[in-house]
């Protein structure tokens, strides 16, 4: 059951300057930061607040690595903005399957780790109105 929005991932072509923007905007701080080489992504997590089901909801700032990346290709064609909606899930691996049997295309076997050791999965956006869509389960919930 998909519980949060865990987080929005927004692209952006240098992290330190966007951090700055969000922390004098909106004095949003960082709670986490972590490079995660396997999706080619610098990352920075804006905790927004805790939710009722265990985890919490995040902005996240995501520049690339690589430009032959999800995110550098995505920003070469369309410029910064969002990139991403993620939904919270106590087992994305049940969620996935379920989703999957409605005919959504679920990008990976299994899921990999995304950031702060969760476990991740994304649907493909032509499957979801033009939304690519994460589904998350936290470290501090999948234990
Ligand atoms: C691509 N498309 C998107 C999109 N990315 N549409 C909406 N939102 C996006 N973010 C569209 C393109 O415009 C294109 O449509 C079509 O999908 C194919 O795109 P492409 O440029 O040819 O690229 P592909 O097919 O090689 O890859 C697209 C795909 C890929 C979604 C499969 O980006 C992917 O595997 N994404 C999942 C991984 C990811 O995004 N990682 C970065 C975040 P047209 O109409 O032009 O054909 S990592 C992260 O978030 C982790 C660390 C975490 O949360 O913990």
């Amino acid at each position: 059951m998909l519980t949060r929005i865990d987080h929005i991932g927004i692209a952006c072509f240098d992290l330190d300057k966007t951090v700055e923007f969000y922390r004098a905007t909106y004095g949003f701080e960082v709670f986490h930061s972590e490079v995660n080489e396997e999706q080619g992504v610098r990352e920075a997590m804006l905790k927004i607040n805790d939710t009722g089901d265990g985890g919490a909801s995040y902005l996240q700032l995501l520049e690339p690595t690589r430009e032959d990346s999800a995110v550098g290709k995505w920003l070469a064609k369309n410029g910064e903005g969002v990139h991403h909606i993620a939904f919270g899930t106590a087992d994305v691996d049940a969620d996935s399957a379920a989703i999957r049997g409605k005919g959504v295309r679920v990008l990976y076997d299994e899921p990999r780790i995304g950031s702060m050791g969760s476990r991740i999965t994304f649907l493909h956006p032509k499957d979801c109105g033009g939304v690519l869509t994460e589904l998350v389960t936290s470290a501090r919930t999948h234990e």
